[in-house]
């Protein structure tokens, strides 16, 4: 009943092999994540899910700082640490975001953040300030 975890964790093994070989440069942030979603930070932020066959969202949690937002696209962007519900390394990035959180923050501001991921697409669904 494991089988699609266990070719997911395969897939992973496999890509941290391939990047372990060439990952010789020095990233901000490196600690224990693995090196795919480093990797994918070189290319487009829709790579960035690494699990293209999941289509029921995530839920994760993280933590950052507000570094912009837009309230009339609906984004808010945040330099945020790593999350490793979704395998990611710190990065700074846009989600989206609905008013009731865009309007409680300010570009600056220390966050606790809840993030729903569907597909390769975030959106930040409550925030705290730290
Ligand atoms: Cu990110």
């Amino acid at each position: 009943m494991n089988y699609t975890r266990l070719t997911i964790a395969l897939g992973i093994a496999a890509l941290t092999a391939a990047c372990g070989k060439k990952a010789e440069t020095p990233v901000a942030a490196e600690t224990n994540q693995a090196a795919p979603a480093t990797e994918a930070m070189n290319g487009d932020m829709g790579n960035m899910a690494m699990a293209p066959t999941a289509v029921a969202p995530i839920m994760a949690k993280g933590r950052g700082t507000v570094t912009a937002i837009d309230k009339a696209a609906g984004t808010i962007t945040l330099d945020h640490g790593p999350i490793p519900q979704a395998k990611w390394p710190a990065m700074t990035m846009a989600f989206k975001a609905a008013p009731a959180i865009t309007d409680k923050v300010k570009v600056g501001d220390k966050i606790d953040f809840d993030l729903t991921l569907t597909g390769n697409t975030g959106e930040v669904t409550a925030v705290s300030k730290q």
